[in-house]
């Protein structure tokens, strides 16, 4: 059984997961109506699995005797500077969302709950996973040094990785 701080903790991991999603399709958006129909698709589908990890968090607390219960999520940003920008601010949200599993993990191991512990280890390397690819994203920026065919390429580079996760998933 969940103790109540920790059960509280994740609550507030699902509403920081929702607001990655949100935050992210807030991006998809503008790119989409700024002509990078390759960056959009890439964050659409970033979109869906930072409700998947939601969703899977909310599972947990439910399935240990919780009840996940949702909060009030913030307004996403819709404006962005430039597509670099977008990605930057990726980046940064990313090491953000670390520092909140870090948070977790560590009440998991004040709280000796081994089991929520073991649980968070697939969100501990999911972002080692996602600040490298945000991270790899913003040098291809920096090579092109905001060159426009540079920003094509980038948008078409895009476009592959995402058709490339939509069909792993249809593996699944
Ligand atoms: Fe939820 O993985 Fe990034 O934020």
């Amino acid at each position: 059984m969940l103790n109540s701080r920790l059960e509280k903790a994740i609550i507030e991991q699902i509403k920081a997961e929702e607001e990655s999603s949100r935050l992210y399709l807030s991006m998809a958006s503008w790119c989409e109506v700024n002509g990078y129909a390759g960056a959009a698709a890439f964050l659409f589908m970033h979109a869906t699995e930072e409700r998947e990890h939601s969703l899977k968090l909310l599972s947990y607390v439910n399935d240990r005797g919780g009840h996940a219960r949702l909060m009030a999520l913030e307004e996403p940003t819709a404006e962005f500077n430039s597509l670099q920008d977008v990605f930057e601010k990726v980046l940064e949200h990313e090491l953000l969302v670390t520092s909140l599993i870090n948070k977790l993990v560590e009440i998991s191991m004040e709280e000796k709950d081994f089991n929520t512990l073991n649980f968070l280890q697939w969100y501990v390397t999911e972002q080692i996973e996602e600040e490298s690819l945000a991270r790899s994203i913003i040098d291809k920026f920096r090579l092109t040094e905001g060159e426009k065919g540079g920003l094509f390429h980038i948008d078409k580079e895009l476009a592959s990785m995402a058709a490339a996760e939509a069909a792993a998933i249809i593996k699944i």
